[in-house]
């Protein structure tokens, strides 16, 4: 299942592969183990999907312009591997996460941060940096949960029981417990510990760099640090106009780097708090604590930790999402573009079992890589019809399907290189009454500009209110609850490109399309990436 030329599959066997983030000559080589291995992230004992025994896996470092080589044995003995560099495009902060089943899921990620080049400035100053890696985590393992989402009747995964920062969180205890209700066992914790939070130190009156990610496989999270502002300055790699928060909503699928300054009284420690939004939570809230040096770590917080914003208060998340723009002087977007792609997103059943489609098509991924099939002309490995641009346009998207059925498909959109490509993401309603969820899209390849949000049904003449002066670069974009979300792209990197909800059961249920783009510019295909179905024995 490779999607495209920057993510390389291994099907079950020892491995080489290059990654290219861009052309440089400095090359970093890195050498990884994938296993399965015991440990309590959350202070509960499971098995965890790690790199070289950690979890998550290891942060790599690099320059702009670096190559990256890493090389990487599967010692997983019942399944392949697929590692997505989540992003890459230019310096920023990234993270990769496995994108194999439901591997994301198991804990197959790290993070993933590319330093300006030498001659270059961040257009920000900082004194130190702290890494925010956010996580859900389920105690059910990822195979029973991938059975469950197949079967009829549906059994859905439920609400993480807990959600990690760095790779930890606490589950059957709390750090805050004297300020909670209903009451909960305090954490004792002598620091060693694998669910005991990593405090963040800082010195007094400085400024810090937090880059924050989120490689959630559900949760929609809230990031608060009490008694501080953050200023936003970089989203998914890209720099932005700062602009001033008390609290952060960040989906599955985004990065952020905020500023904090640590102004506030030494003597004391705060905490940074994780909450869930946009779904009912039943997952506590994730703690850890922002320590003032020499204030001793263990000091508790004198105050409860940040409340986050009530689940469905959808205006506080449209807010923050629309005061996001590009920094002045970032690159514009074309002014028109060649093709508009409208794409109905709505939940659907097939043969009994329930999906997630697309203009009525359900993605299921072709045994053969695309690449591949696209690269040597085969024609049967998978549909060869295209998906529609665009849906009935008497459907409700207010209401549930009259029609709930859905078909199938592994068609893919071709597009033509160097054109620029307009998708209008439709939300609608749900299978059940009065439901409509938040999905976080994520295009490989590319960034898009995040043109605009609407409510209701994307119409003629909404195009009109179509930011094309200082719109957002990103690589995920939300759709609120019944409104649309409109993106621009160039499609300007030749290969097989997948778009997606970055929601890992949504993926699992068929929410996704493939981009293909200038195949025949793509160069020689990794062997590790033609080792699946038909292309198995072919060579470039
Ligand atoms: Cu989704």
């Amino acid at each position: 299942m490779g999607w495209g030329s920057m993510d390389v599959a291994l099907c079950c066997i020892i491995a080489l592969c290059l990654v290219h983030v861009s052309l440089g000559a400095k090359a970093r080589h890195f050498k990884w183990e994938v296993v399965y291995m015991y440990r309590s992230p959350d202070c509960f004992e499971h098995i965890v999907m790690g790199i070289n025994g950690q979890f998550p896996g290891p942060t790599i470092r690099a320059k702009a312009g670096d190559t990256l080589v890493i090389e990487l044995t599967n010692k997983l003995h019942t399944e392949g591997v697929v590692i997505h560099w989540h992003g890459i495009r230019q310096p920023g902060t990234y993270f990769y996460h496995g994108h194999y089943g439901m591997q994301r899921s198991a804990g197959l990620y790290g993070s993933l941060i590319v330093d300006v080049a030498d001659a270059e400035n961040e257009p920000f100053h900082y004194d130190g940096e702290l890494n925010l890696l956010l996580s859900d985590w389920w105690h059910q393992s990822v195979h029973e949960q991938e059975v469950g989402l197949s079967s009829i009747p549906f059994r859905w995964i439920g609400e993480p029981q807990s959600l990690l920062i760095n790779g930890r969180g606490q589950y059957n205890c709390s750090m805050a417990a004297k300020f909670s209700n209903p009451p909960i066992w305090q954490c004792k914790f002598r620091g060693n510990e694998q669910c005991a939070p990593q405090i963040l130190m800082v010195k007094p009156n400085k400024t810090y760099r937090l880059r924050i990610a989120s490689t959630t496989a559900l949760a929609s999270l809230n990031l608060a640090i009490q008694g501080h502002k953050m200023v936003v300055v970089e989203a998914d790699g890209n720099h932005v106009q700062p602009f001033a928060v008390n609290d952060l909503d960040i989906y599955s699928g985004e990065s952020y780097s905020v500023l904090l300054t640590t102004d506030q009284d030494p003597s004391m420690n705060y905490w940074i708090s994780i909450g869930v939004r946009a779904r009912e939570p039943k997952t506590p809230r994730a703690l850890t604590i922002l320590n003032y040096s020499p204030t001793s770590a263990s000091r508790i917080p004198m105050s409860q930790p940040p409340v986050t914003p009530p689940w469905n208060d959808y205006n506080h998340s449209k807010a923050f999402t629309k005061s996001i723009y590009a920094l002045m002087g970032s690159p514009k977007p074309p002014e028109t573009s060649n093709r508009r792609i409208v794409l109905l997103n709505t939940q659907n059943r097939v043969n009994g079992f329930v999906k997630w489609s697309v203009n009525n098509v359900s993605l299921v991924l072709p045994s053969t890589p695309y690449l591949g099939s696209l690269k040597f002309g085969l024609n049967n490995t998978f549909d060869q019809k295209s998906p529609p641009d665009n849906y009935d346009s008497s459907y409700d998207i207010m209401k549930p399907a009259v029609n709930q059925n859905s078909t199938l498909g592994s068609g893919i959109y071709t597009i033509s290189l160097n054109t620029t490509v307009d998708v209008i993401l439709q939300n609608a309603n749900a299978l059940a009454k009065d439901v409509s969820e938040i999905h976080p899209w994520h295009l490989h390849g590319h960034d898009f500009w995040v043109l605009g949000y609407g409510e209701g049904k994307f119409k003629e003449g909404d195009e009109k209110t179509f930011n094309l002066k200082n719109p957002p670069l990103r690589n995920t974009a939300v759709i609120f609850p019944y409104g649309w979300t409109a993106l621009r792209f160039v499609a300007d990197n030749p290969g097989v490109w997948a778009f997606h909800c970055h929601i890992e059961p949504h993926l699992h249920m068929g929410m996704g399309v493939v981009f293909a783009l200038g195949v025949h510019r793509v160069g020689q295909i990794p062997r590790e990436a033609l080792a699946c179905g038909s292309t198995g024995n072919r060579q470039n």
